[in-house]
């Protein structure tokens, strides 16, 4: 793949900007199965902190080899032997991380394949779509493992699955996978061939949308839902003033008009 220069400096992560402004980020330590350390959050947080200036109009995340995320490194956290301070403070980083991608902006959309699991889970959960295919399985073995979630799980994958089927899942170790996984909410989409090129797909079509617009449904949405229902009317019509009245969106609105912009059809 070939490296944007804007984008040197990764090495946990391989990152490709396409001609439209898809950006294809890759979680590289294969080896591990791209289980998360340090490093690898961290390189998260600055590319996620400066997507949008760098002119990513979407992203794909892929994991390279066969599964998607193996969740926390767990060897380097049984090495580091961290103190509860420590690894509050290596939470609060992955938080920093997931928020920009989920309140970034800009469209994320996951490329789910074999193990998305533990703090996996925790980042796929922080995209905006999630893409499964016929390998992909989910699960939070923390509990197993003698340990809780860091990363978020108790909010996104609660909000995903429900609170009851996020709790049985840490306390039991239950997998999903398949058309169930689909049913329950942890990925939007599963396709019999590859979830990277689908994902792929959907990401071209996302990048085909204003940015304003973009940033209102992969921000405002997520902040509306933090907020109560009168703030978030209000917010929403503050969002609305804005990217409603955008200038670049009168040429698809005069388009309709004129009856050239394309028109909604169910599928065949
Ligand atoms: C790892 C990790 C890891 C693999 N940390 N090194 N997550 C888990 O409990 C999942 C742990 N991993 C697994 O259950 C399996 O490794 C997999 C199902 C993901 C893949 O199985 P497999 O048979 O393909 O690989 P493997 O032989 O188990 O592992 C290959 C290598 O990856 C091996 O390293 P090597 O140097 O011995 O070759 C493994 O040690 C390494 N590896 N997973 C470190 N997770 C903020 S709190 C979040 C809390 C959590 O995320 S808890 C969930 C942790």
């Amino acid at each position: 793949m070939p490296l944007d220069a804007r984008f040197d400096g990764y090495t946990n992560l391989s990152i490709e900007l396409r001609d439209n402004g898809v950006a294809i980020v890759s979680l590289n330590r294969a080896a591990k199965r791209n289980a998360l350390d340090m490093a690898t959050i961290d390189e998260l947080v600055s590319f996620f902190g400066s997507a949008h200036r760098d002119g990513v109009r979407a992203v794909v995340l892929r994991g390279e080899g066969d599964h998607f995320c193996a969740g926390l490194d767990l060897i380097e956290h049984w090495k580091a032997d961290r103190t509860p301070d420590e690894f509050m403070h290596v939470c609060l980083r992955w938080h920093e991380a997931f928020n920009k991608m989920e309140y970034g902006g800009v469209p994320v959309i996951a490329a789910l394949k074999g193990a998305v699991v533990g703090g996996g889970l925790e980042l796929a959960s922080a995209a905006h779509i999630r893409v499964m295919d016929q390998t992909t399985y989910f699960a939070l073995p923390e509990g197993q493992r003698g340990i809780f979630t860091g990363g978020g799980a108790t909010i996104r994958v609660s909000d995903l699955v429900g609170k009851a089927r996020m709790i049985d899942m840490i306390l039991t170790g239950r997998v999903y996978q398949g058309q169930e996984a689909v049913d329950l909410g942890l990925a939007q989409y599963i396709t019999e061939g590859s979830s990277f090129d689908m994902a792929l797909e959907l990401a071209d079509k996302a990048a085909a949308n204003l940015p304003l617009t973009n940033f209102a449904i992969c921000s405002a949405v997520s902040h509306m839902q933090n907020m109560s229902a009168m703030d978030a009317a209000y917010a929403e019509s503050v969002v609305a003033g804005m990217v409603n009245t955008q200038p670049a969106a009168r040429e698809r609105l005069e388009a309709f008009a004129n009856k050239t912009g394309a028109r909604i059809r169910p599928n065949s």
